[in-house]
């Protein structure tokens, strides 16, 4: 696969096209980030992103990862001491989830977020960022219902660490996206170039395909689930025998989350994916790309009960080494 096939697959956006490709043409010693606000513990969402960062050191691109200790406190994710504990935790996790620790700087926010220069830009952009600009940037981040001001210098705080980390490539799932749009259009007026951006998909909840996947409502899958805790959630999961299951009675769209964690998940960190079924039941389906798994599931070929089985089993060997990690 080429660096723009690796740098663009499984994207829902990329921002601009244009800038895609110029990087894609020697994307040696570039570099490309995505933060994490440490709390709770990785989950699937996570590992969206981190799969794309995956991509990204084979298509030879420098990773950064932040460790966003300053804007999960900002965020209301607790004392900064548990955040602190819980960064620790999650660089062990990333590493075993396969990130090449030799290719990836891991930084935390607080290393360089509260230095003299850092806060005088943060202050510069403060002035040319409008309240309900920042608000707008953190409709689909903050938490709690109302915006704090600590959540309205949290997106102005993200932007600036483009500049301090000397990043090339923004990455971040779609919930970024206004984020993203906030540094495009304020960095150039402190002398800095507009990141380009690149954002991941949102997986739906498992038990209803509405909305998005998130470890704190619904149903999510986490680093720390043992196998019977994936296969139960996996066997409960909604999983019409469609990719474009019908909206709910009240009007809400839905997705179906298990064939979206085959394509986002599954497919690119294995060559085939193997469907184990007796021979009763018509024997083994071999499948070398998500494409004909999805067309077997809507042509009834595949049983989604069958389809959730081989999901449990590959879902189990990527989250494994980080599980053991936890456990350790
Ligand atoms: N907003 C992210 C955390 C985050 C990401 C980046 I990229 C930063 O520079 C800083 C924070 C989240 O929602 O987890």
């Amino acid at each position: 696969m080429d660096a723009y096939d690796l740098i663009t697959r499984n994207a829902s956006e990329v921002v601009t096209e244009d800038e895609v490709r110029a990087l894609a043409e020697d994307p040696d010693g570039k570099r490309a980030y995505v933060g994490y606000e440490p709390s709770g513990v990785l989950h699937i969402g996570h590992m969206l992103t981190a799969n794309k960062l995956i991509d990204l050191q084979e298509a030879g691109f420098e990773i950064v990862v932040l460790l966003a200790d300053v804007h999960a406190y900002l965020n209301g994710k607790g004392t900064f001491e548990e955040i602190r504990q819980t960064a620790d935790r999650m660089k062990e996790q990333f590493i075993a989830y396969g990130l090449d620790e030799s290719q990836t700087e891991f930084v935390l926010g607080s290393d360089y977020q509260m230095d003299d220069d850092y806060v005088l830009d943060l202050h510069a952009l403060e002035l040319q960022t409008t309240l309900s600009r920042a608000e707008r940037a953190m409709a689909e981040i903050k938490s709690g219902e109302s915006v704090t001001v600590a959540q309205a210098v949290y997106p102005i705080m993200q932007a600036l660490d483009i500049v301090y980390l000397d990043v090339d490539l923004a990455i971040g799932g779609m919930e970024q996206r206004k984020v993203h749009m906030l540094a495009r259009d304020t960095l150039p007026s402190i002398d800095e170039d507009a990141p380009t951006c690149v954002h991941t998909p949102l997986i739906a909840d498992l038990s209803t395909g509405i909305g998005k996947m998130s470890s704190s409502s619904g149903v999510s899958l986490s680093m720390e689930d043992s196998p019977e805790d994936i296969e139960e959630k996996v066997n409960d999961a909604f999983c019409p025998p469609t990719a474009n299951p019908e909206p709910t009675d009240e009007g809400e769209e839905r997705e179906n989350p298990v064939l979206q964690i085959f394509e986002y998940h599954i497919f690119p960190r294995f060559e085939r994916v193997v469907v184990e079924r007796p021979d009763e039941y018509g024997g083994n389906l071999e499948y070398d790309d998500y494409e004909s798994l999805e067309a077997d599931l809507e042509s009834g070929e595949l049983h989604p009960l069958d389809a959730k089985g081989a999901l449990a089993g590959y879902l189990d060997e990527l989250i494994a080494p980080g599980r053991e990690k936890i456990n350790a």
